[in-house]
């Protein structure tokens, strides 16, 4: 059960190397917090990751948002993600035929390909998604949508259980799934990506749904993601740095080796 491995023994297990790259990373700092940074200055962004740097294993960005996007922003993210050693990812949720996702991926003002070391996307459209992907840039670790925090959203088990086989076929660009439930016990490889955790809230007043952090990882998270949770605090950096220990000591209690 991948649930009670260590993130040091589980990177072993890891075919895909963002994957590896990522639970080493969370090994080291003590973290599964991911921050979204869903902010839409530049410089707010860069002022949030430098915050919070210390405490994440992940800084998970909707580049699209952004007012002022320019290619020296995403020069100094990189610089400030080698500083604090945590990982980008480009939550931009694929769908598409593998031509335009190609397209999407690697053209256009944001050439996430050439940056983004973690991508979501969704499994809506099958293996081709994937093909289009691997074929633009092998050295990326995708992480598929199974399932989501949205309240009445139309996912239903079978789309779930397809989501994970169509990831396990996929093992070495697979970096893990986003879902809200423990769907691949018996894949220690793989990482649970899991949004919708808020400390103070159940839900905002457009479907997003919250647990809090404890409940997340008892759900099965190995990252949890924390967006206005953080982003709106007062103190950011205590913030995030609170999110990160009451993560982090409910994900020890679960480990055993
Ligand atoms: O904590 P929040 O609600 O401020 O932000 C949650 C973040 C947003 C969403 O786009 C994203 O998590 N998200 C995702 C992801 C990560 O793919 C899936 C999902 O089911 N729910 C969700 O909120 O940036």
């Amino acid at each position: 059960d991948r649930l009670s491995l260590s993130f040091t023994k589980r990177a072993t297990y890891a075919k895909n190397n963002m994957a590896k790259k990522l639970f080493n990373v969370m090994a080291k700092k003590e973290t599964n917090l991911c921050v979204a940074a869903d902010l839409t200055e530049a410089t707010d962004i860069l002022n949030l990751a430098e915050q919070v740097g210390p405490y994440i294993c992940c800084l998970k960005t909707h580049i699209d948002i952004l007012q002022d996007f320019h290619p020296n922003f995403i020069k100094r993210l990189k610089e400030i993600a080698e500083t604090h050693e945590f990982i980008l990812m480009e939550d931009r949720k694929f769908a598409d035929i593998g031509n335009t996702v190609q397209l999407q991926y690697s053209q256009g003002l944001y050439q996430i390909s050439s940056w983004a070391s973690l991508i979501t996307v969704h499994s809506l459209f099958g293996r081709s998604i994937l093909d289009s992907i691997i074929e633009s840039n092998d050295d990326i670790g995708v992480f598929l949508i199974a399932e989501v925090s949205s309240s009445n959203n139309l996912i239903d088990e079978k789309y779930t259980t397809e989501t994970i086989k169509l990831g396990l076929s996929y093992e070495s660009s697979i970096a893990g799934v986003v879902c809200q439930n423990p769907l691949f016990r018996d894949f220690p490889g793989f990482l649970q990506l899991t949004p919708g955790v808020q400390l103070d809230s159940t839900k905002d007043n457009l479907g997003q749904q919250y647990n809090s952090p404890e409940k997340v990882i008892e759900n099965g998270a190995d990252i949890a993601v924390v967006g206005r949770g953080i982003t709106k605090s007062a103190d950011i950096a205590g913030s995030a740095e609170q999110y990160r220990r009451v993560l982090w000591d409910a994900c020890k209690r679960r480990i055993s080796e």
